[in-house]
């Protein structure tokens, strides 16, 4: 048993985080300019505050194409074209640092035995006091990082949006897990209240009316793509937030890659037209990042098997780059 307290420091691969960056990406190349290259440090034990940055490389629950395993290295090499200044709030963040923890390799038997790994090790980033960020990987992790998140912060209360075009709260049927059912999981256990639990970006087509139902029965919100085109995007967000904040301490932001259009992203696992922008997508997490004390963000069932010019992986960067920058443009008064 004592061994396996020692998840952090046996199932991280440190070495995936020392990647190598092309010449020209490498710090001191213009001095005018930082990139996020230049601010992502090793973990070396340090503690926070801060934000922690870990990849998932795992798939064995996917319910669509398989793939998606590949990508937290996929997100991590797309960073490179990102610099680290905000020109919508000219705010330049290049003297800021993120942790990375490197992939966690999990050496499970199964779906459950993993997610304990994975709940295990986001407890302990938690606890050291980083906001996490979270490569996936499938879709079935967001259960394991919210059972961590919840235990590392217990007994605060978190609110939680899911940006997905799916529901993804399927029952478990015959003890299989899949990248359908980490919302149900979530509720069913009681780690989230339905009244703090909105899901945004659900398509047409996509869905099974029972699980719409479940969502409904229960009390929790859902926006369709269509309902953000009637309504706009900034009430949604309003409505959203006011959801996710009542009665809660914490927020956290789960975001699927395949919520985005196809257009944006036609590498994931599950794609599915007509779905959101890019941009709607960033407003959401900077909205949330800078109204509400947002604890972290997964992003994940990017699938670079099935991307085209890298694409969906650049995409799935900026949301992470948008996360950041948010993040430390609200604490930048403080230290
Ligand atoms: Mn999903």
């Amino acid at each position: 048993m004592e061994k396996k307290k020692d998840h952090l420091e046996s199932k991280i691969t440190i070495s995936e985080c020392l990647r190598e960056w092309e010449p020209h990406q490498k710090k001191g190349f213009d001095p005018n300019e930082t990139r996020m290259s230049d601010i992502f440090e090793c973990w070396t034990g340090e503690k926070g505050p801060g934000i922690g940055l870990v990849g998932i490389p795992f798939d064995s629950a996917v319910l669509g194409r398989k793939g998606a395993k590949g990508g937290p290295k996929k997100i991590r090499d797309s960073l490179r074209y990102f610099k680290t200044y905000d020109w919508s709030l000219d705010f330049w963040f290049g003297d800021k640092k993120v942790i990375d923890f490197g992939d966690i390799i999990l050496e499970a038997e199964s779906v459950a035995e993993a997610h304990e790994l994975i709940s295990d090790v986001i407890h302990k980033i938690a606890s050291r006091d980083y906001k996490t960020i979270t490569l996936g990987g499938d879709h079935s992790i967001s259960y394991p990082i919210i059972k961590g998140l919840k235990e590392a912060y217990n007994p605060k209360k978190i609110g939680l949006i899911n940006i997905d075009a799916h529901l993804d709260v399927r029952e478990v049927i015959n003890g299989r897990i899949t990248s359908g059912t980490p919302f149900r999981r979530i509720l069913d256990n009681n780690l989230v209240s339905a009244d703090n639990f909105v899901e945004i970006g659900i398509r047409n087509f996509a869905n099974a009316r029972a699980y719409r139902r479940y969502v409904e029965d229960k009390n929790g919100l859902i926006f369709t793509v269509e309902d953000i085109r009637e309504n706009g995007l900034v009430s949604i967000i309003e409505k959203t937030i006011q959801r996710i904040t009542k009665g809660t301490d914490l927020t956290y932001i789960s975001v699927d890659m395949d919520s985005l259009d196809q257009i944006y992203a036609p590498g994931v696992s599950a794609p599915t037209p007509d779905g959101l922008t890019p941009n709607q997508i960033m407003k959401i997490i900077h909205s949330v990042a800078v109204k509400t004390n947002l604890i972290g963000i997964d992003i994940v069932e990017l699938n670079p098997l099935y991307d085209t010019a890298d694409t969906t992986a650049i995409n799935a960067a900026n949301f992470l780059v948008q996360f950041i920058s948010s993040t430390f443009w609200k604490y930048k008064s403080k230290k």
